[in-house]
């Protein structure tokens, strides 16, 4: 039995058809004069999507845009503060290079509205793209990655334990696995209430050797839960190819042992994971249980901070001195570099005439001012004190503070 399926190659270079773009105008006139339009996701006889992204409206399809530039931005910024500022604490698992993952699947949630009704996204020690993907405050987590009071978490977080569950991002999670069965236990609640809420979890390829990934399947299964598992497969764990770990080429083949329907998708195009995930969350809310979701994506840093890197340019490459070798060749990097999911979903909104080049390039420029503004802010908030150390660890009053003098 095999219940993997596999989404064709990016949509940019694809021609859909004349079929498609009458499809997508009858969808935008129905939408203009109010017609009540009945969208689910569709699929052919080959087991194919046949939910376009594209049927999206123009806002929404923007909005993605900037969302994907967000996190490159913030990225890019951050790294630049790392190898420029000596003031600054902040430290990142970079996610440039993967922006398209988090973007595609965190379009098809519920992120605003009341925590009993929206979706829950859980993290990974690899968290920022998906923070702001789900719709965390920008100023506000980039204020906690560098240690302030009145960052998000109040400086106590700081990028490996980010939260903010009014827009459902339950959190980070620096240890690799546990997250699985956490985020198992949300969607059990949800199907307890009755609610159609659904709970998401970003993992790396490194999750498969856990014990948690292959219970968690096998739970969703067995309890029909609206689970959703995305697997983010950026090729390494930390400095080690994921074929170390694991003898799929595919991980998304370890589904089908759990009787799980699974995708394949090219995690560089966030048209295309958007389907992916549009037929897994639409499954989820109607009791049809979890799925599945492999993105084939790279991550453009090294695995942990900025090493390789050099401030204003993307990316960093050669050898990584926190690893014992790099296994990383540089060629590799750049060849990745060269199916960039910012400039896929640039020339897939210029093709289907959504965006020209020029608008395109001034949401960039308004993206860019909007996070360096974000990362001013930040720097100007207090930082925590010692004292801000002894806070809410030990219920208040309970210990004396001369235990400690
Ligand atoms: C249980 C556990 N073991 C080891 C680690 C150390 N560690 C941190 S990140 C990482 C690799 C994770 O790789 P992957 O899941 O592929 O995610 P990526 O870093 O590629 O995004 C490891 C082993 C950890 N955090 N938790
Ligand atoms: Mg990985």
């Amino acid at each position: 039995m095999e219940s993997l399926t596999r989404i064709a190659a990016p949509s940019a270079s694809q021609d859909d058809g004349p079929a498609s773009e009458s499809r997508r105008g009858f969808l935008q006139l129905a939408a203009a004069t109010g017609a009540v339009v009945s969208m689910g996701t569709r699929a052919f006889a080959n087991g194919d999507i046949a939910f376009y992204a594209k049927d999206l409206s123009d806002e929404k399809l923007v909005d993605m845009y900037r969302t994907i530039l967000k996190i490159r931005w913030h990225e890019r910024t951050q790294a630049d503060q790392m190898l420029t500022n000596p003031d600054y604490r902040g430290y990142n698992h970079f996610y440039a290079g993967q922006e398209a993952v988090a973007t595609g699947v965190c379009a098809t949630l519920r992120n605003d509205g009341p925590f009993e009704q929206i979706d829950l996204a859980y993290s990974s020690h690899r968290p920022s793209g998906h923070a702001i993907a789900k719709g965390v405050d920008i100023p506000k987590m980039c204020a906690e990655n560098d240690f302030r009071a009145t960052g998000l978490n109040n400086g106590y977080a700081a990028e490996m334990h980010l939260s903010d569950p009014s827009v459902g991002f339950v959190g980070a999670d620096g240890m690799i696995g546990p997250s699985m069965p956490i985020a198992t236990g949300s969607a059990f609640a949800f199907r307890a209430r009755g609610s159609d809420q659904v709970a998401v979890v970003f993992g790396g390829d490194g999750t498969y050797a856990t014990p948690q990934f292959h219970s968690s399947l096998n739970n969703a299964r067995m309890l029909d839960l609206p689970f959703i598992y995305v697997l983010e497969n950026n090729l390494y764990h930390q400095y080690a190819h994921y074929s170390y770990s694991c003898p799929h080429k595919d991980i998304a083949r370890a589904a089908a042992a759990y009787g799980i329907p699974a995708r394949v998708v090219d995690g560089q195009d966030v048209f295309q994971v958007y389907n992916a995930a549009k037929e897994a969350v639409d499954r989820a809310r109607a009791g049809g249980g979890p799925s599945f979701i492999e993105a084939k994506t790279y991550r453009y840093y090294n695995h942990w901070g900025a090493p390789g890197a050099t401030a204003g340019e993307l990316g960093a490459f050669g050898y990584d001195p926190l690893a014992i070798t790099s296994f990383r060749p540089e060629r590799e990097v750049r060849a990745w570099m060269q199916r960039d999911p910012v400039d896929i979903a640039r020339k897939t909104l210029i093709d289907w005439g959504t965006l020209d080049a020029a608008a395109a390039d001034a949401i960039e420029t308004e993206i860019k001012a909007e996070i360096a503004e974000a990362f001013a802010w930040a720097a100007q908030q207090p930082l925590c004190t010692p004292e801000d150390g002894l806070k809410h660890v030990f219920a208040d009053g309970a210990v004396p503070a001369r235990q400690f003098g």
